[in-house]
Parts: C-alpha cells; structure tokens; sequence
C-alpha cells in the first residue's frame, strides 16, 4: 500500500467513525492523520521501519500502529469491523449534496432507513422534509441528488479507468505467452468518463488458460463476473468492470479497432466497407471469403481509402467524410505545449508555495508557467486582498529569476453576480493576464448568466474564461449558461476559452470545444492545478482537445510566452 491508498483508508475510517456517531475528535484524528501521511516525504517503508512515524505531527500511537498494520499487511481488521456495522447506503448518501453525517444519522435513527432505494420513497412520500431542520427544499434536493447519483453509478472518471487498465496492462505484460496488451474502448476514445475498460491482447490459443488464471487469480480481480476461451471479465477493488480480449496476432488490428469503437463509428465503417465490397467485422475484412490482410489500424483504413482516423475522433461525428477526403487535421501533441496557465499556490488555496509549482512547471518541461490563485471574493479559498496581490506580484517576479523559468503573474477572478470582476481598475492593471471564473450563485437563470458572463468579458482586462459550465462530471451538473453565445463573444472580443483539464471537469466539453476552434476561439489547456501533482492533468487535457479536434494553432500554450501575453491582451 502506498500513501495515497493508506491515507484513503484513514479517511474511510473518519468517516465511518463519524457516521457511527462517534466522538467528534476521534474522526478528526483520523481525518488529520490521512493528510498527515500524504504529507510524509518521499516513501513509507522507511518511516514505518523506523517507527519514525510517532514523530509525525498528527499521528498518535493507536493511529501508528494501524498504519503500520495498513502498511504491512495491505488490509486493517478495525476498517473491516467498521465496514461490516455501517450500512453501505449510508456511506452512498453521503455524496448526496446536503447530507452529512448527522443528518443522515438522524434519517437511520428517526426513519430506519439504510439504503438509498428507501430515502427515495420517503422523500416521495414527504416523510424527510419533517425531521428537524429538513424542510421542503432540502428534501427535493436530495431526491435530485438520488437521482444523479443513479444515473451517474455505472460510469467512472477517465483518470480513474485509466489507472485501473494500466494495472491491468502491467500484470498482463508480465506473463507469458502475452503480447502488445492494450486498452481500447471510450478509454481509448478519451471518453471524459468511461462505463467498463476494456483490454486486448495477442495471446495463441495454447496459453489462454493459463493467462486467464493469472487474472482472475490476482488482487485486480476483486470478483470475477466471467472466464472463457477468449474473454475475461472481473470487477477491479474500485468496481470497475474490466474485459479482457485474448486474440490471435492476426486478428489484433481488426479486433482493436472493433474494440475502440464506437458502436455507432463501427456501424458507419461497416457501411464504408459494404459501399466498397468488403465485409467487415471484429475478426478480419474480406473480399469475399478472402481476408485483406492487415497489420495495423492504418491498413485497415487504407484498404477502406480513409486516412487514418485517431481514435478520439472516432465517434460518428462526421470523421469518416473528413478522412474520405483527407480532412482529418494533425492534431495537438503534448509535446506542441510550450506554458501551462491557471497554477494555483498556497497564496490561495494551493497546497504547495508558488516555489515549487513553478519547479515543478519547469521540471515537466514548460518554459513559462501562469500563476492565477483566487480573488478576493473567494474567501473560502484565501482569495487575495488588493494587498496581497502586490506582495505577490513583488514574489512572482522574484521568483522567476531564482528559478529561471518564465513566470507570468495572472488571478483566477471571480465572476462577481453583476458579471464585474473582482478588483477595482488599478489591482486588476497588474496582472499580466486574468481569468475570469463562475463560482457563486450558480441557480442563475440561464439568460442572466450568460449577461453575467458577457458583461466581465466586455471588461479589457478579462483576458480568458475559466470551466465555462462549472461541471463537476458525475457529481453535479453544469449550470445554465448559452455556452454558442459566449464562444461567439469570445470570437468578437478576442477572449480566450479554457480548457479546464482537471479530470473532475474537463470543461469546455469536447463538443464544444470543435464549435469553438471552428469560430476561431482560440484554446487554453490549463490544469487549474492546486498541489504539484495536478500539473500533469494538462496531459490529459491534451486528450480532450485531440477528442475536439483540435490542432496546436487553435491552443494559446502551445505559443511563445511572448505570443501568448499578446494573445491575451485587449484592445
Ligand atoms: P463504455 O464502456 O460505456 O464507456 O463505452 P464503450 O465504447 O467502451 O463500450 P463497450 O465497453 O460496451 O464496448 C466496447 C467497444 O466494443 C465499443 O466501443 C464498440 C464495440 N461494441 C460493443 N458492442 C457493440 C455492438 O453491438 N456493435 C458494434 N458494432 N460494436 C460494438
Ligand atoms: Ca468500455
Ligand atoms: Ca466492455
Ligand atoms: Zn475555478
């Protein structure tokens, strides 16, 4: 167990404890012992070993001695004793906007109930608007909470499909009689979320059995839903479904692109091939009973007389026209990124100082970074007053010629209601570039938050709009906003659009992000990182842009610092 898995546990202890109704300081001791751990320099082994970790702020004997347990063993028999005497539902409910543990207390103690499928009837019934400080408008949010969270159970963020197939991968590369284990699927499409991985591999006929025992027989496998000649499929600790495709080297190409998908692109391409009298389907092409031999993707849209179509684009949304005639456009790399904008620090509400963001910018390769912590608004996020801003401006300069990479200094300002930005005219002349962002009252009416939005981007100082919608995908839905009418104005005022890259918004979304290069609306793909590891979500970003198609002149960090200041200038 590494750091993050340990201090995922503590935190489900805390949790747990408090659901129980346990004293308050024991859950908080658990919940500071987690961020503790993730704090610990470089790895465990050491501290644990040494029994170092008592020297640890935050983390007591009782707490020290589970994780050694945690560390040593992989599992802690007081998390499973707790798991067994909490409900499971209960814990569901918790990610229901409103409820928190006492309230849900209250809800098993008052109305014995335990599952999600019983809050829902007694909402309907008006059951939980009459427990003490429920109300009418509580309850109808969390029948709306029931709701999301019923359709959104079955799917599951990209990142986190991500790192499951590549544990997947990596297990299957290490046994023998593997070879080229892949994912495909929405995971290979860059689907913002993901419904099961899928995987293939070449595997001859021979070795099956025994590479399909080594899956189900490993920790990845929590429950094995299924094992046969060709397919395996499990359910992975996260609950991710997973289904493994063994397959002869020949087959490979055709069955990875039957395997990418999508349905409806397989459908089209399946058309294509009938048009030009071919049969197509997951094991081969062929010309009569004759198969077109093919070794790559690549040949098999070459004998379709397509140019090759990256899989982010394969969605049935007008590519294979676009190859028919070689309009397919060389899309963005991660290499074509040159800046990575909208860099939170401990300024705000960042984790690390702005030294080491701006190190760790320079470390993944960039050769500017853009700060932007919060305004002052923001106050639940250490918005900076107007004099902070000036300290930190004196900093960012400084700091660029410590470290020796280009540090633009810029805010993530408020989109106050009104739609006027978060400083008066002479703090807000000192940032070398501004983000303006949505993050109040979001039950605006869709017409009055797109004025909202118009009116700070008719401000010259705006030089860029944050995660438009405000989506946080598969926990709460964007808010209404006329997103053409703002990237028309974004194309009238020379106003940047962002590419929020965290993996939780992925906003723009990808089918808008098309409509925008379209117009011309040139592209940020910013991580809107709050600790050094969330720089690299600009990676992912990437993948979202490809998914909109679009190509490195249509981004604003694949410019010159110099070209992207300009870029952002008004007026
Ligand atoms: P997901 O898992 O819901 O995020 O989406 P996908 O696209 O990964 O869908 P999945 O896992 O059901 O199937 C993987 C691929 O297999 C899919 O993208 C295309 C192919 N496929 C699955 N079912 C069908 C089908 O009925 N017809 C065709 N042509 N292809 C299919
Ligand atoms: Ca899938
Ligand atoms: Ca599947
Ligand atoms: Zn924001």
């Amino acid at each position: 167990m590494d750091k993050k898995d340990i201090a995922a546990a503590l935190e489900e202890i805390g949790t747990l404890l408090d659901l129980a109704g346990e004293n308050p300081f024991k859950v908080r001791a658990y919940q500071n012992a987690a961020r503790a751990i993730e704090q610990i320099p470089g790895n465990l082994d050491d501290a644990v070993v040494s029994g170092k970790l008592r020297e640890v702020k935050g983390i007591g004997e009782g707490i020290s001695q589970k994780i050694a347990e945690l560390h040593a063993t992989g599992s802690l028999g007081y998390l499973d004793e707790l798991r067994a005497k909490i409900e499971p539902g209960l814990l569901e409910m918790l990610k229901i906007h409103g409820l928190g543990p006492k309230r849900i207390r209250l809800i098993r103690e008052t109305l014995g109930i335990t599952t999600l499928g019983e809050l829902e009837y007694a909402c309907k019934e008006n059951r939980l608007k009459l427990l003490e400080g429920f109300g009418e408008k509580l309850q109808e949010n969390v029948l709306r909470g029931i709701e999301d969270l019923k359709k959104y159970k079955d799917r599951h963020l990209w990142v986190e499909a991500h790192h499951a197939a590549e544990q997947v991968i990596t297990l299957l590369g290490g046994v023998r009689g593997v070879s080229d284990p892949q994912a495909a699927g929405s995971l290979r499409r860059c689907r913002e979320t993901v419904g099961d991985i899928d995987v293939l591999a070449a595997v001859e006929p021979k070795d099956r059995a025994r590479v399909a025992a080594a899956l189900t027989g490993s920790k990845l496998a929590a429950s094995v839903i299924g094992s046969g000649d060709t397919k395996v499929s499990f359910r992975t600790p996260h609950g991710l479904g997973c289904d493994v495709r063994m397959i002869t080297r020949a087959e490979y190409p055709y069955t990875l692109h039957h395997l990418t998908g999508s349905k409806d692109h397989n459908a089209a391409m399946r058309g294509r091939a009938q048009k030009l009298g071919f049969k197509m389907n997951e094991y081969g092409l062929y010309k009569g009973e004759r198969l077109v031999p093919c070794a790559s993707e690549d040949e098999i849209f070459a004998a379709l007389k397509l140019q090759y179509i990256p899989p982010e684009l394969r969605e049935n949304m007008g590519e294979i026209e676009a190859a028919e005639s070689d309009a397919i456009p060389a899309l963005l790399q991660k290499d074509d990124l040159l800046g990575v904008m909208h860099v939170h620090t401990s300024w705000s509400d960042g984790r690390n100082p702005l030294d080491e963001m701006v190190r760790a910018a320079k470390d993944l390769g960039f050769s500017y970074v853009g700060i932007a912590d919060h305004s002052r608004s923001a106050a639940y996020a250490g918005g900076l007053s107007p004099e902070r801003v000036r300290e930190q401006r004196k900093e960012v300069r400084a700091a660029e010629d410590r470290i020796g990479v280009r540090v633009l200094f810029g805010i993530e300002s408020d989109i106050l209601p009104d739609g006027s930005l978060d400083y008066d005219k002479k703090t807000l002349d000192l940032f070398d570039f501004v983000i303006g962002s949505v993050h109040s009252k979001f039950n605006m009416e869709r017409g009055e938050m797109t004025r909202r939005i118009l009116k700070a981007m008719e401000d010259p100082h705006l030089s860029m709009v944050g995660h438009l919608t405000g989506r946080l995908l598969l926990a709460r839905e964007p808010y209404e906003v006329d997103q053409e009418v703002v990237l028309h104005a974004a194309a009238r005022f020379g106003v940047v659009m962002e590419l929020n890259a965290n993996p939780n918004r992925l906003d723009l979304d990808w089918r808008i992000l098309r409509q925008a290069a379209g117009l011309g609306v040139l592209v940020s793909i910013n991580p809107d990182a709050h600790e050094v590891e969330g720089l690299s979500d600009t990676f992912l970003g990437v993948g979202i842009a490809r998914k909109g198609w679009l190509s490195a002149k249509d981004v604003l960090n694949t410019r010159s610092a110099k070209e992207a200041l300009e870029r952002m200038k008004r007026n």
